[in-house]
């Protein structure tokens, strides 16, 4: 937690939330891969509740390493809510950077030292499988489809240019979090990532990408549902008629 700071801007101490919902295989692998990687940063994993009792491990391995932190949930309340829950942890504490990653093994703990790396000169940084030297590794095609499918309805619909605007690997810096109203961000799975990219880069945020592999889950089973597509789905449409309102209305104004 002393380290000198790196980066242009301090960018320690580190914590990274780690959401859970039944990946008690996955768990301990995870947390020792990151503590090989990088002894100095905390993690927080934020579990609703798993009936396999991922809780209770995470429970273990807090007792047993003070780099450790558990936030337990009563219920599955999505992707978003253990975020936004892990987030104001964080921020209650004296953390400068706060990062999401899966405990599925899908988001390399070794690649995180080029994450912060560029943070540090930034306030979002992205690790992305859609800029140059990026890879998706075993993921089946129609994962590929929607996830693909997704940026580009996204970049249309929003008007953003953010290459995987999806991702779930990122680091942001704390002012970031601390400016967003987190209290408004009601998107509860993989539209959560869109939600928070747009509101960083309208609040004036500089957002980078950085390459990163991402592996398909070998243990456990995706919590992807119809549900989170849809939800995606409809609230981009929603959002994007919204900035294309209002940049019409801005143009109107003008003349
Ligand atoms: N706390 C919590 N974690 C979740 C929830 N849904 C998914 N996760 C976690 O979020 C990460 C990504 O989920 P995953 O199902 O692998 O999504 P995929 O990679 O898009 O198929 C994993 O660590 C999951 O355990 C949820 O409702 N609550
Ligand atoms: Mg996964």
């Amino acid at each position: 937690m002393s380290q000198a700071p790196r980066g242009a801007r301090g960018i320690e101490p580190v914590l990274v939330v780690i959401p859970t919902y039944n990946e008690r295989e996955n768990l301990g692998p995870i947390l020792d891969r990151l503590q090989k990687v990088l002894p100095d940063v905390h993690a927080l994993v934020v579990d609703d509740g798993s009936p396999d009792g991922t809780g209770e491990l995470a429970d273990e391995r807090a007792a047993a390493n003070d780099h450790v932190h558990v936030l337990h949930r009563t219920e599955k309340a999505g992707l978003g809510a253990a975020y936004i829950a892990g987030f104001r942890w964080g921020l209650a504490r004296e953390y400068n950077t706060i990062v999401e990653m899966d405990a599925d093994g899908s988001h390399a703990p070794e690649d995180l030292p080029r994450l912060l790396d560029a943070v540090g000169d930034a306030d979002l940084a992205i690790g992305s499988r859609y800029v140059p030297g990026g890879a998706v590794v075993n993921w089946p095609v129609n994962r590929q489809i929607l996830s693909r499918g997704a940026n580009i309805y996204s970049q249309i619909a929003l008007g953003m240019r953010t290459r995987d605007i999806t991702a779930g690997f990122r680091a942001y810096r704390r002012p970031v979090l601390e400016k967003l109203a987190l209290d408004e961000v009601n998107s509860h799975g993989y539209c959560f990532q869109i939600d928070l990219t747009v509101r960083t880069a309208d609040a004036g945020f500089e957002i980078v990408e950085v390459p990163i592999t991402f592996t398909e889950r070998e243990i456990g089973e995706s919590k992807m549902s119809g549900s989170i597509i849809r939800e995606a789905f409809l609230r981009v449409a929603t959002w994007g008629a919204e900035r294309r309102w209002q940049q019409l209305r801005r143009l109107v104004k003008r003349r």
